[in-house]
C-alpha cells in the first residue's frame, strides 16, 4: 500500500486542490473542453472520472488481494441490477463527499443540482434487481470476495409518462451519453453458441453448426463504504461473432449480412419490463443463456488461469442464482466442464450440486419459469440432453428412496408432461443446488409447505430462509443526510456498517426533544418533496398534511386498488362530514406496470382519473390531495421515502414474497399500515405489534376464505361505504366523459372473483386508517413509535443479509486487505 498515490491522506485543503485540478484536467483532456465553455454535463463527466480515478486504486488493491490470497470466491448472477445513481455511493464510501461539495461550490455549481444530473441507470424491474445491488453494497463492505454477472441492456426499464391518465412507455436510451463508470473489456469476449445440432463420437458430445454471438464484458466498481474493498459488476453486451462479416464477402448479400448482425445482437438490446408473469419468449431465454454462458466460462476461464486443475471448483467457486433467470448456469457448467474440458459426468455433476445455490422469490404460478422443451432443443439442443440426464439420474434415485408414493415421480420431474412439455426451471435449480432459500421467514415456510414440498422432503436439509434486507449506505446516508446527522450527533458513526447500534438510540426515545428533532428533520424531506411535485407535477400539497406514500410496481395482487378504494372513501367521508377536523392528506403513488398488463394499466389511469376529481374539488380544500408521481426508479424512491410518513404495505397475506421497500420506510421513520404479509411480519416482531399498523386477512384466514367460496358481492352488499365507492367508480364519477370505461375493473371485483381479496379486507383497512389519523393528532405519541421503527431496524440491513449467506451458504471469509 504504499507505491501508489493516495489522495485521502492529506489536508482538505490538499485534497481538495488535488481533487479541483484534476476535474479541470479531465475536462479538458478526456471532455476536450475548456472550463469557460463547457456544459453542465460535461462538468458532471469531468467530476465522474476524477472520482473514478480514486476508486480505481482501491480496485487495484482488491483485485491483487483476491487473487494473491486465493480465496473462495461468490459469483451473483442476476437478470437485473438496479443500482442506482454511482457518484454519491462512491462519495460516502471514500469519506470525499464533503470535500467535493467544496470543489464544485468553489467552481460556481449546486452540488444538489448537479448530483440530479448523474443517469439513473434502471437494469432492472423492482425488488430483485435493487436487491441484487444491495448485496454487491454489502459484500464489498463486508471485504467479501466476490461480485456480480449481468446483462448490459442498451435499453433499460422504459420511462413512464402519464398522458391523459395513461401510461406511456419510452426507450430509456441510458447509455445516450455513454456510461463513464464503465471500463469496455474488448479482450474478455466469449463466444456463445446457439441453435445448431449435437454429434456424438465414442462417448463425446460436440455441439456443432452452431450461430455464434460474442459476449463483451463492461466492469463497473463497486466500492465498499469505508474499506479498501471494492468488487467488480461484469455486464455482457452482445456482439456479432466475426463470421457474419465474412459472409458479406463470400455471398455478396450486404443488407442481409448487416440484418443478421444486427439481429444478433438484440440479444442484450432492451430488459424484459415483466416482473412477474412470464412470457414464454425466445429472446428471452437466448438473454439468460447469453448471460450464463459468458459468466460460467469467465469464471472457468479465471479459475484455470490460477489453478490448472477442475477438482477443487467448489471449494474456490459459489455460483448463486438469482431466481430461476440464470438457472441454465447448471447445464451449461456440465457442459463445459464434460464436453469441453474432460471432466467425468459424475465429476460435474459432484462439482455443480457443491458450486450452486438458488433464491426464490415468487410462489406465485404465473410467474414461474418453464421453457417448452422443443424451444430449448432448437436454441439450445445440448442442454435439453443434460437436463434429461440430470432428470433420468434424479427421478432414479427418487424412486429408489420412496418407492411407495407413485406420484412422486411425476410431481418432481423437471419435465411437466402435463401441459405438452415444459422444463421446469425451478426444480432443474431446486434438485442440483445445495441449498435453496426464501426471502423471509413467512415465504420460506409457505415455500417448503407448498411449492417445494416434495423436495423438502427429499432434501431435508436444503432448504432455509434468509431475509430480505436494504443497504443503510444508499437507503439512509444517501437518502436522507439529515436524519444521517442527527443520528452521528447521538451515537456516531459506526452504526452505517453496523446498523443494530440504532437501538442505542432508545437512551433518548423518552425525550421530547428528541422526538422533536425527527420531526424536523421529517418535515425538511417533506418540504422538499412538496417543492418537487410542485415543481414536476404542478400540484401545490401542505407539508403538514399526513404524506401516505405507495410506491412500488403496479400488480393486482399489491393493491394499490384498496388504497384507492380508501382514497374514495375518505373523500365521500369529507364530503358527507365538511366540518368534522380532518387530518390532512396527501396520498401518493408511484410505480411502473408492464407494457402488456392491461389490468396494471387500468389501474394507474383510474388512480389519475381518480386525482383530477379530487384535487380539482373545492369543497376539499386540500385536505385529500392525490398524487401520481411518474416514472419511479431508485433516484425517485430516494426523494420519496425520507419524507413519508406512512408506507403502504398492503399485499395480499401469501402473496408478497418478502418486499424490500417497506424496510426503506421504517428505516427513515415511516410507520408502516400492513397485511401480516412477507416482511412486514418480521418488522412487526421487531418494531413490536403497538409500534405497526396491522390489518386484514392472514394468511390462514385467507385460505379459509377461499376455500369457503368466496363471495366479493356480500360485501359490496352489506357494507354501504363499499357499495358507493364501487358505485362511483362503476357510474362514470372520477370519468364524466367516459362513464362506462372502469365497469370491467368492477365487474372483475364483483363478479369475476375478487383475486387479491380487496372486499374482504377493505372494512379492516379503513378502520386502521381511522387509528392512523388518530395517532398523527397526537405529534408526541407519533414520534415515539417513528423512533421505534428507526431504533430496531438493525436487523434488515443487507450486512446481515449477507453475512447470513456467506456462512449458510456460500462459505466464504473476508480478504485481509
Ligand atoms: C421472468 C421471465 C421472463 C421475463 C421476466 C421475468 C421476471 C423478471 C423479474 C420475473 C420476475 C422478476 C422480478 C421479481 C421480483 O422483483 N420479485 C421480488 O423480489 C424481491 C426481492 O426478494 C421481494 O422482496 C419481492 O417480494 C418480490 O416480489
Amino acid at each position: 500500500m504504499s507505491t501508489h498515490f493516495v489522495y485521502e491522506c492529506h489536508s482538505p485543503q490538499v485534497t481538495q486542490e488535488a481533487l479541483k485540478s484534476s476535474i479541470i484536467y479531465k475536462l479538458k483532456f478526456v471532455i476536450g473542453k475548456e472550463p469557460y465553455i463547457a456544459t453542465q454535463r460535461e462538468w458532471l463527466e469531468a467530476i465522474l472520472l476524477a472520482i473514478r480515478d480514486r476508486v480505481v486504486n482501491r480496485w487495484m488493491t482488491t483485485n491483487r488481494a483476491t487473487y494473491s490470497q486465493q480465496v473462495k470466491q461468490v459469483y451473483y448472477l442476476s437478470m437485473e441490477f438496479l443500482l442506482g445513481r454511482s457518484l454519491s455511493n462512491a462519495l460516502i464510501s471514500m469519506n470525499m463527499y464533503d470535500d467535493l461539495t467544496q470543489v464544485v461550490t468553489e467552481l460556481g455549481f449546486d452540488f444538489e443540482q448537479l448530483l440530479e444530473q448523474e443517469t439513473d441507470p434502471g437494469l432492472g424491474n423492482g425488488g430483485l434487481g435493487r436487491l441484487a445491488a444491495c448485496f454487491l453494497d454489502s459484500l464489498a463492505t463486508l471485504n467479501l470476495p466476490g461480485g456480480g454477472y449481468g446483462i448490459r441492456y442498451e435499453y433499460g426499464m422504459f420511462k413512464q409518462t402519464i398522458r391523459n391518465g395513461q401510461q406511456i412507455e419510452c426507450p430509456d436510451d441510458w447509455l445516450a451519453h455513454g456510461n463513464p463508470w464503465e471500463f469496455p473489456r474488448t479482450e474478455s469476449r466469449y463466444q456463445i453458441q446457439f441453435e445448431g445440432h449435437v454429434v456424438e463420437e465414442e462417448g463425446r458430445y460436440q455441439w456443432v453448426k452452431t450461430n455464434d454471438i460474442i459476449a463483451i464484458a463492461y466492469d463497473q466498481i463497486i466500492p465498499g463504504y469505508n474499506t479498501e474493498a471494492t468488487n467488480t459488476l461484469r455486464l455482457w453486451s452482445a456482439k456479432a461473432s466475426d463470421e457474419f462479416d465474412l459472409q458479406i464477402f463470400n455471398d455478396g448479400e450486404y443488407y442481409s449480412a448487416v440484418k443478421k448482425k444486427n439481429d444478433s445482437e438484440n440479444v442484450s438490446r432492451v430488459l424484459y419490463p415483466n416482473d412477474s408473469t412470464y412470457s414464454g419468449k425466445e429472446l428471452r431465454l437466448k438473454q439468460e443463456f447469453f448471460l450464463v454462458s459468458a459468466s460460467v466460462q469467465d469464471i472457468l476461464y479465471r479459475h484455470w488461469l490460477v489453478y490448472k486443475r477442475w477438482d477443487n471448483l467448489a471449494d474456490k467457486v459459489a455460483i448463486h442464482l438469482n431466481d430461476t433467470h440464470p438457472v441454465l448456469a447448471i447445464p451449461e457448467l456440465i457442459r463445459l466442464l464434460v464436453d469441453k474440458h474432460q471432466v467425468s459426468w459424475q465429476e460435474a455433476m459432484t462439482l455443480a450440486k457443491r458450486v450452486f445455490s438458488y433464491t426464490n422469490h415468487t410462489l406465485m404460478s404465473e410467474a414461474l419459469e418453464t421453457w417448452p422443451v422443443e424451444m430449448i432443443r432448437k436454441i439450445l439442443p445440448r442442454h435439453l440432453q443434460i437436463i434429461y440426464q440430470i432428470n433420468d439420474e434424479f427421478l432414479q434415485h427418487v424412486s429408489q428412496e420412496f418407492p411407495h408414493d407413485y406420484e412422486l415421480p411425476r410431481r418432481v420431474s423437471i419435465i411437466n408432461e402435463e401441459h405438452g412439455q415444459l422444463v421446469r426451471m425451478a426444480w432443474l435449480a431446486a434438485i442440483v443446488s445445495h441449498k435453496v432459500n426464501g426471502v423471509s421467514k413467512l415465504h420460506s415456510q409457505l415455500m417448503t409447505d407448498s411449492l417445494f414440498a416434495d423436495f423438502a422432503k427429499i432434501f431435508p436439509n436444503k432448504f432455509c430462509n434468509i431475509t430480505n434486507g436494504i443497504t443503510p449506505r444508499r437507503w439512509l446516508a444517501i437518502a436522507n443526510p439529515e436524519l444521517t446527522s442527527m443520528i452521528e450527533s447521538y451515537i456516531g458513526q459506526q452504526w452505517l456498517v453496523d446498523l443494530p447500534q440504532l437501538c442505542e438510540l432508545k437512551h433518548w426515545i423518552d425525550y421530547p426533544q428528541f422526538l422533536d428533532k425527527l420531526s424536523q428533520v421529517k418535515k425538511s424531506n417533506k418540504m422538499k418533496l412538496a417543492h418537487f411535485i410542485a415543481q414536476t407535477q404542478q400540484i401545490v400539497i401542505n407539508p403538514e398534511a399526513l404524506f401516505d406514500v405507495q410506491i412500488k410496481r403496479i400488480h393486482e395482487y399489491k393493491r394499490q386498488l384498496l388504497n384507492l378504494l380508501h382514497v374514495i372513501t375518505r373523500y365521500n367521508r369529507i364530503l358527507a362530514n365538511p366540518e368534522k377536523n380532518w387530518v390532512p392528506r396527501v396520498v401518493i403513488f408511484s410505480g411502473k406496470a408492464a407494457s402488456s398488463y392491461s389490468a396494471a394499466k387500468k389501474i394507474i389511469h383510474l388512480i389519475n382519473d381518480v386525482a383530477t376529481v379530487i384535487n380539482n374539488d373545492q369543497r376539499i380544500d386540500s385536505r385529500l390531495k392525490v398524487v401520481f408521481i411518474p416514472d419511479y426508479s431508485v433516484s425517485l424512491a430516494q426523494k420519496i421515502i425520507p419524507a413519508t410518513d406512512l408506507s403502504e404495505q398492503i399485499s395480499l397475506a401469501g402473496t408478497e414474497a418478502s418486499g424490500t421497500g417497506n424496510m426503506k420506510f421504517a428505516l427513515n421513520g415511516a410507520l408502516t399500515i400492513g397485511t401480516l404479509d412477507g416482511a412486514n411480519v418480521e418488522i412487526r416482531e421487531h418494531v413490536g405489534p403497538d409500534n405497526i399498523f396491522i390489518f386484514g386477512n392472514t394468511i390462514d384466514k385467507v385460505k379459509q376464505i377461499k376455500q369457503n367460496y368466496y363471495y366479493p358481492r356480500w360485501y359490496y352488499e352489506n357494507d354501504t361505504e363499499l357499495k358507493q365507492v364501487i358505485d362511483q367508480i362503476a357510474n362514470g364519477y372520477f370519468k364524466p366523459d367516459s362513464p362506462n370505461f372502469y365497469q370491467d375493473l368492477t365487474h372483475s371485483l364483483l363478479d369475476g372473483g375478487d383475486q387479491y381479496l380487496l372486499f374482504a379486507d377493505y372494512r379492516s383497512y379503513i378502520n386502521t386508517q381511522e387509528q392512523v389519523d388518530h395517532l398523527y393528532q397526537d405529534p408526541l405519541a407519533w414520534q415515539a413509535k417513528v423512533a421505534q421503527n428507526i431504533c430496531n431496524m438493525g436487523f434488515f440491513s443487507s450486512d446481515r443479509t449477507i453475512k447470513d449467506y456467506a456462512s449458510q451458504i456460500w462459505q466464504i471469509n473476508p480478504i485481509i486487505l
